[in-house]
């Protein structure tokens, strides 16, 4: 009876060990992996619409696109005002870029959450 208690607590705190390990691994692994804001990952081509910058305004960190069809927001095109998720994105495009671009609504705004100058 005894042993068998010892071995029934002997598997569980393995069992437990077991779980808890790969957990932190996968943790560590996840933030060691995560991309920087700056680096620049491939575009989800579902979601992605074109537009050309018409304005930039790094301080309010919005951006002024004359955009195409925006497919995932059920928008037609138009020239409107976006915030933007990271006001790093601002100095990576000028005025005049041709950009492709991924908009999502964030917090009730229009927000650019991801661009890349396409020329
Ligand atoms: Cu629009």
């Amino acid at each position: 009876m005894k042993i068998r208690s010892i071995l029934f607590a002997t598997l569980a705190f393995m069992s437990v060990a077991w779980l808890n390990i790969p957990s932190t691994a996968m943790a560590a692994n996840a933030i060691e992996k995560s991309p920087s804001t700056t680096e620049m990952k491939p575009l989800d081509a579902a979601s992605v619409s074109v537009g050309e910058v018409k304005k930039i305004d790094k301080e309010a960190g919005k951006i002024t696109i004359k955009h195409g069809p925006l497919t995932n927001l059920d928008m037609p095109p138009m020239t409107m005002v976006f915030r933007v998720k990271d006001p790093a994105m601002l100095d990576q495009v000028k005025v005049g870029d041709k950009i492709n671009f991924i908009a999502e609504k964030a917090n009730g705004a229009l927000t650019v959450m991801q661009m890349q100058a396409s020329e």
